[in-house]
């Protein structure tokens, strides 16, 4: 049942967007940027997305009731490490894409060169716009989120599944086991931290920050299975990227192992597993991540 002043999520997450979508367009404005890159940079990060991460880490802050301005200038940061992520990934020495979030690559337009340094622009322009917030909220939460989303971004997070995943290109995955150490990095890391940085903003507890911590593990397996699975069977126009890209890497996937039609009911099992980790930790007191499971499962884009 819903109460009359009760927002659906699509309205909730539409709130958060032009939250984010507005503090991301100022938190650009510097004109202390050379023009080039600042437009570089800003051609990838303010060109839409859906903006699942940071509406996260909005989201879990508003359930535990946390500072909601922490939140936001975490939820920039983190969309900030997240655009960097794809600008590199689309780059010819990793994935060679020439379409994303509905427009020409980054490099397609600036170059090679300036797409490199457009990423490691908002790689670390991400933490000196969080790191300078956190001066004045002085906040030991927020610190740890800070923490949390370097570890997940980076060398033990992010940064190790794609290199994992380069190397299984040329060398072949060897295991499952391989497969998902790869997406429980690659794609699960920035969700979690995501999350967590969300419930940093607030008095969560060391059980639910398990549970979160948890919860993300799961959308993040079930992130990548409905990837794999748009990639073999989705729309480029909604998509707003090309597809196909598994095959013509010839990578192991969720669909390669299992075929579509079983993909799709390890994706429902995945989703009832994280509605279960909910349920057991916080009841029906966080109907947004139970709509988040709902959405990632029924993605068109
Ligand atoms: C270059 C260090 C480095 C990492 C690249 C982003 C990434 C890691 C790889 C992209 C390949 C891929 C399909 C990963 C699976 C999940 C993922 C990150 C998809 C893209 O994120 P979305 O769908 O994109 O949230 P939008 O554009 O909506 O933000």
């Amino acid at each position: 049942m819903m109460f009359k002043d009760e927002l659906t999520y699509r309205e909730l997450n539409n709130r958060y967007r032009n939250i984010i979508n507005a503090s991301l367009g100022e938190a650009m404005m510097r004109p202390d940027m050379p023009e080039t890159l600042a437009q570089a940079m800003k051609y990838s990060l303010l060109a839409g997305g859906k903006r699942i991460r940071p509406c996260l880490t909005i989201g879990v802050c508003d359930i535990m009731g946390g500072n909601r301005k922490m939140a936001i200038k975490l939820a920039c940061g983190i969309e900030m490490i997240h655009t960097y992520s794809l600008i590199h990934d689309d780059l010819p020495c990793m994935d060679d894409d020439d379409l994303r979030r509905g427009q020409p690559t980054n490099h397609k337009v600036f170059g090679e060169g300036q797409a490199v340094l457009a990423g490691d622009g908002l790689l670390t322009y991400a933490f000196q716009y969080m790191l300078e917030a956190g001066l004045s909220f002085n906040n030991s939460g927020y610190y740890r989120a800070i923490a949390e989303i370097a570890k997940r971004a980076g060398v033990c997070g992010m940064v190790a599944g794609q290199s994992m995943d380069l190397i299984g290109e040329t060398k072949g995955i060897k295991d499952e086991s391989e497969l998902k150490y790869i997406h429980q990095h690659k794609t699960a890391d920035m969700l979690i931290a995501s999350i967590l940085a969300g419930a940093f903003c607030g008095s969560t507890t060391e059980v639910q920050l398990k549970c979160l911590e948890a919860y993300g593990g799961k959308i993040g397996m079930l992130f990548q299975i409905t990837d794999d699975i748009l990639d073999a069977s989705g729309d480029p126009k909604l998509l707003g990227k090309s597809v196909h890209k598994d095959d013509e890497h010839n990578k192991l996937t969720y669909v390669t192992m299992y075929g579509i039609e079983k993909a799709k009911k390890l994706a429902e099992s995945v989703a009832a597993e994280a509605d279960r980790l909910l349920f057991n930790t916080f009841g029906e007191n966080c109907k947004y991540l139970y709509d988040t499971v709902r959405y990632i499962i029924n993605r068109s884009c």
